[in-house]
């Protein structure tokens, strides 16, 4: 349905024109507009979606939206702007004027007043309202340290507490394991995680679960395997052929912080109808230490005269670990490579446009009351009906 990426030639100018009577042949090339507005989906997995994003500046304006009302949890406005900010990401031209969003999907009235802002003044004075607001900057520190969500900052706010120092210095507050992980190495892990670190994290990963198990394998998933070159953390999809046995993960002296949650899954559970709801796999939210040579210095640092326990030679790095049965791993792969968004609209379009039921387990067909095996991610998207998208064009 959409000509996205592909030059504008002129055998396409005509075509366009037979659909289009405004357009004229005078039109010069670059006001072709090559797809059709009204053709684009609702559901971002019927679009492909590359890091190539053309309306940047109007997506982050969204996305502090979104963030605002997901602090408000008014989870309704939230998914409006993250729904348009995913429409935007998808466009294959940069706005310019309010005509270029005529006959696109989830272009609501809040989403089409800040995008006018942004045309006619080039920021947002809304968002930029957001970004000064006290409790979305309270709310943002605090978010920004692992282990602490909504309700923890909700807490906090409450508690009159407005920045982490403020948190750091109230020393009866009681903070769980998770969040005292997550003070002692904020530093590292608000620095963001390289593809290089992902690469290193991911043989040191993979070596100490082929130790256990010899036969695993081991994908990585989230954001780098949609080709992203940065990301929070380094998310890991561990399934073995064999039979099942709670696997030990990894030597310990590597791990700075695990927290094992326990398979819940009980087998033959219909999926679960709520849209983020967390799955059921066994899995390990982690901080690994992974050593790395300093650039600085790194020629003294071994010299008799030099505190070497003074250099840090390490940087602490987030790691999810999801291990899944077997036969699960396709619906696990598709839920855990995202991104969010795309997995949101993937569940939304089983629901209403196929009467069926996607989690990260599994695909129920509730006609004929049946679970949908599936071997790949390509018998997910067949089983639903949908063209194949690649990880790469899954950045909704
Ligand atoms: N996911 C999921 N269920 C959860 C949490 C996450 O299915 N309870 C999916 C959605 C995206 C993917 O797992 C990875 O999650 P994140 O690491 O939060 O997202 P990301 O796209 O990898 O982003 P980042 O680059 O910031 O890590
Ligand atoms: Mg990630």
């Amino acid at each position: 349905c959409m000509e996205a990426g592909r030059p504008v030639d002129s055998e396409m100018k005509y075509r366009l024109m037979e659909r289009d009577g405004s357009l004229s042949l005078n039109t010069p090339e670059s006001e072709v507009p090559s797809f059709i507005a009204s053709n684009v989906s609702q559901y971002s997995c019927q679009r492909k979606t590359t890091l190539n994003n053309h309306n940047k500046k109007f997506t982050d304006a969204f996305e502090i939206m979104a963030e605002n009302y997901e602090f408000k949890e008014n989870e309704v406005f939230c998914l409006e702007f993250l729904r348009a900010a995913s429409v935007l990401k998808f466009l294959p031209f940069p706005v310019t004027r309010m005509k270029d969003i005529q006959g696109l999907p989830c272009m609501g009235v809040q989403v089409r007043d800040l995008i006018e802002e942004i045309i006619e003044d080039g920021e947002s004075s809304r968002a930029r309202d957001v970004l000064n607001d006290e409790r979305y900057k309270s709310f943002k520190q605090f978010t920004s340290v692992f282990g602490v969500g909504v309700k923890t900052s909700e807490k906090w706010y409450r508690m009159g507490l407005r920045t982490l120092e403020e948190v750091k210095a109230l020393k009866t507050l009681k903070l769980s394991k998770m969040q005292k992980a997550g003070f002692l190495y904020y530093e590292d892990l608000v620095s963001c995680v390289s593809k290089a670190e992902a690469d290193a994290v991911s043989l040191i990963v993979k070596k100490a679960v082929c130790t256990f198990r010899p036969d695993a394998l081991v994908t990585i998933t989230g954001g780098f395997r949609r080709g992203k070159k940065i990301g929070h953390d380094i998310d890991f999809l561990i399934t073995s052929p064999g039979p099942r046995e709670d696997a030990e993960l990894l030597h310990k002296g590597l791990l700075l912080y695990c927290d094992i949650i326990e398979s819940t899954f009980v087998k033959e559970q219909l999926p679960s109808r709520q849209v983020d709801a967390m799955d059921n796999f066994q899995k390990c939210f982690a901080i690994l230490k992974l050593y790395q040579p300093r650039a600085e210095n790194n020629s003294d640092n071994t010299s008799k005269n030099f505190d070497v326990a003074e250099v840090k030679d390490w940087k602490a790095i987030r790691v999810d670990l999801v291990i899944t049965p077997f036969e699960q791993y396709a619906y696990a792969l598709v839920g855990w490579t995202g991104s969010r968004q795309f997995g949101r609209d993937l569940r939304r379009y089983a629901t209403h446009e196929k009467k069926m039921i996607l989690d990260n387990h599994a695909l129920y067909d509730r006609r004929k009351k049946v679970f949908l095996k599936a071997g790949s991610e390509e018998e997910i998207f067949a089983h639903l009906g949908l063209d194949y998208v690649e990880p790469w064009e899954r950045n909704a």
